[in-house]
């Protein structure tokens, strides 16, 4: 007579056990693009290698973040002002170098370009082949840097069109429909990356005892709506008046909360999680607002449409804007479906 089993386990090889243990436990981000693009093909190799060099950066940039305070020279200011006009910090240009330096590596990224340079950074010797340029802000939030609060990176990947011969990188100039990737890296009390090459939105937890990041949720989507508001609101008597009667609303509306880090990345995160708007409205001295289209604000109107929200110039789509240089801004209201809806309301209503 056969022995039954015990249990299921009992009697497989361990070999199979492992198997499984990888499958639940140690989804690398290399090999789910590849499983999203269900290809080996070249263009699927290249975009899982640069999200691999994207994660790279993460991993630098976090691993200096999480000891800035016990390294001499790594906090405060340089005393340098950017392209922006802002205050330069040192882990603002960290950041920005430690992209240079992976995708120097890389060889598919012929141009980078970032909040914290005025023109394109062109890796001559990829150029021949690297079809790519790499759009990012390296510290979103950088006010939160010195205080050890949550912080950013944001990301985007675009073919490059033509051989941009004159370096004036005139192909940029087209609509957020145009990104191949999209994303951030967020450097909270865990490090995630989170990201989209136009397949769903995907969560990766870094595990630092193994130095990779690991997929922790796919199929990320948002709720319809949300109570969370997020928006400065020290720039109230700065907004136009539809703003200013939409706070209002919220506000004398029951079931709203304002939550406002500092860090977009952040508090967007915050909101693709547990649903809600965040806004950075046109101000008297910003009439464009504060942030950035092709490497803040267009990334991330990518991401959250990918995961069923919206995002918007209160006027047009936010991957409808059409930008007319690199370092444009736009004002910016992104969430969940019907807040974003809700927001325009106001906005349309006094248009008309
Ligand atoms: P930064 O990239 O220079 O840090 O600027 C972007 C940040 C966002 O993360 C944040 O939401 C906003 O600027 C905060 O600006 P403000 O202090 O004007 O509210
Ligand atoms: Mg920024």
């Amino acid at each position: 007579m056969t022995e039954t089993p015990q249990n299921s386990t009992t009697n497989k090889h361990p070999d199979q056990h492992l198997d499984k243990t990888l499958d639940r436990d140690c989804t690398t981000l290399s090999r789910h693009v590849l499983q999203q693009l269900q290809s080996f093909g070249p263009n699927a190799q290249d975009l899982s290698a640069l999200m691999s060099r994207i994660a790279l950066a993460g991993k630098l940039i976090s691993r200096r973040f999480s000891r800035a305070g016990l390294m001499e020279d790594v906090l405060g200011f340089t005393g340098e002002v950017n392209v922006q006009g802002e205050s330069v910090k040192k882990m603002d240009i960290y950041a920005n170098e430690v992209f240079i330096s992976v995708f120097k590596q890389s060889g598919l990224v012929c141009r980078l370009a970032s909040e914290e340079m005025e023109q394109p950074y062109y890796i001559p010797e990829n150029c021949p082949i690297g079809r790519y340029t790499l759009l990012y802000d390296p510290i979103d939030g950088s006010s939160n840097t010195d205080i050890n609060l949550s912080l950013g990176s944001i990301f985007s990947i675009r073919q490059q069109e033509g051989t941009d011969l004159d370096g004036e990188a005139k192909d940029l100039l087209q609509n957020g429909r145009k990104q191949l990737a999209a994303g951030y890296i967020l450097y909270g009390p865990s490090t995630m990356l989170v990201y989209t090459i136009g397949k769903g939105v995907h969560f990766f937890t870094l595990d630092p005892s193994l130095g990779e990041f690991i997929l922790t949720q796919e199929n990320v989507k948002i709720p319809n709506h949300g109570g969370v508001y997020s928006v400065n609101e020290g720039n109230f008597w700065q907004w136009s008046e539809p703003y200013r009667e939409y706070i209002r609303y919220v506000h004398s509306t029951k079931g709203y909360s304002a939550r406002y880090s500092g860090a977009m990345v952040s508090d967007i995160h915050r909101i693709l999680v547990q649903g809600g708007v965040f806004l950075y409205p046109g101000t008297i001295e910003k009439p464009q607002g504060k942030l950035r289209l092709l490497y803040e604000t267009a990334p991330l109107a990518f991401l959250i449409e990918q995961a069923g929200g919206s995002a918007s110039t209160g006027e047009i789509d936010i991957l409808e804007v059409v930008p007319t240089k690199l370092h444009q801004r736009t004002p910016l209201i992104i969430g969940s479906p019907e807040n974003v809806e809700k927001v325009k309301s106001f906005v349309k209503a006094v248009e008309v």
